[in-house]
């Protein structure tokens, strides 16, 4: 399975086709867009979300209700477009928008310069515009499709935020349900009510300051079976591709499974998992510090995923950056933008994750249908039982 994005953020739509999906699986319209919903949401979001309702078009690939087998296209309109027409037509550019919104002032920490240098572009708007995180609303809207696959499965996907600059918020074991219905509730979407305060409250005081603030997200996802990707070649190493895939998040800076770093710090009889087996439930682990994996394979125990986002680098009290016309020192040209997306992000990643599962189960149980990839399921958890 596959998929490719396209779209700029001021553009008309954002775009997504997805390759591989199995046929007769039921799409829910509704739990689509919850999802897209949902990563609107979050405390410290600037005005742009109050433009946009994201709501997606399925274009391809579905009839009355259950996808085909065909490619899936989706669509996303931009609201915000009607505002942008003569500065991002498609078309040859009008007269009076010569110089219009150009950049020409690279914000540090953003792909302007980068982009630009690399595509020879002199408006960094031309590099802004896809660089740009409005580009996840897709990854959110594939993620989405994926998820409704691992539901048939009895997979839950579940995140938190566990910090957000320098508040951390108490980590709960909860049950996955539980989990989903508080966070869902918060406006930066932890648990922790204390932290919750301290949060807002932090947010409020960077954008007082003109500044942004960065955080870590934890995804968890339960009901994957055993032995989802491969420990015999290293591109078939399913945590390396989660790794992957939230890496690719706009402005996330590392990842970590289970205890992660911390394991840098502790021997290995404090860190590895122990093994019991029961009847009932057959192997398990006592602990599960792995975070769900070993040998870049799952282990049937939850998969655990921290991801790191630096804070959003277009600020409104901007850094020192240099005009790429005159050379002269300048400060970084101020867009509009959010103080803090940590919470959304939190939401991306849930889903990037989710597609990275749902991929690594096809290839694992793969079939054309969702009754071929359900025998193929069967047989193997049969063959597990009787190991
Ligand atoms: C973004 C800048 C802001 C954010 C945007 C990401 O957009 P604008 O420039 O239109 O104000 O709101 O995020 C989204 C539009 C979104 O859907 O998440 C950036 O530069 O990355």
């Amino acid at each position: 399975m596959r998929y490719l994005t396209a779209g700029e953020t001021h553009g008309p739509q954002l775009t997504a086709i997805i390759e591989g999906f199995p046929s007769n699986v039921t799409l829910n319209f509704e739990d689509l867009n919850f999802q897209l919903h949902r990563r609107q949401k979050g405390y410290g979001r600037g005005r742009r979300m109050q433009i946009e309702k994201d709501t997606a078009e399925i274009v391809g690939g579905v009839r009355h209700g259950k996808t085909t087998g065909a490619p899936i296209a989706l669509v996303v309109v931009n609201n915000d477009w009607k505002h942008w027409t003569s500065v991002m037509g498609i078309e040859a550019a009008p007269e009076d928008s010569e110089g219009k919104r150009r950049v020409n002032r690279p914000r540090p920490g953003h792909a302007d310069l980068n982009g630009g240098l690399k595509y020879n572009q002199k408006d960094l708007r031309n590099i802004l515009e896809r660089s740009s995180a409005r580009e996840t609303t897709m990854r959110v809207a594939t993620g989405a499709v994926a998820r409704q696959l691992l539901a048939e499965f009895g997979i839950k996907v579940a995140g938190q935020v566990i910090r957000i600059g320098d508040v951390e918020a108490q980590r709960q074991e909860l049950p996955l349900e539980e989990l989903i219905r508080i966070t869902e509730e918060s406006p930066v979407r932890v648990v922790d009510k204390d932290a919750e305060a301290k949060m807002i409250a932090a947010i409020d005081a960077a954008k007082e300051d003109g500044d942004t603030l960065g955080g870590i997200v934890e995804v968890i996802i339960e009901g994957v079976p055993v032995g989802l990707g491969s420990h015999v070649q290293w591109d078939r190493k399913l945590d390396g591709k989660i790794a992957q895939a939230v890496l690719s998040i706009q402005a996330f800076k590392g990842v970590e499974f289970g205890i992660g770093f911390e394991a840098a710090e502790r021997r290995g009889s404090n860190v590895h998992d122990e093994i019991l087996y029961t009847e009932e439930g057959g192997f398990r682990r006592r602990t599960n510090r792995a975070g769900g994996f070993e040998g870049g394979m799952t282990t049937g125990e939850q998969i655990v995923v921290r991801g790191v986002m630096k804070p959003i680098s277009t600020l409104y009290k901007p850094l020192q950056s240099v005009d790429i016309d005159t050379k002269e020192v300048f400060t970084a040209q101020v867009e509009r933008s959010d103080t803090c997306a940590v919470p959304a992000a939190g939401v991306i990643m849930e889903n990037v994750i989710a597609w990275e599962v749902a991929n690594a189960f096809l290839e694992k149980f793969g079939g054309d249908s969702i009754e071929e990839i359900r025998a193929n399921l069967n047989n193997f958890l049969a063959q597990v039982e009787s190991y």
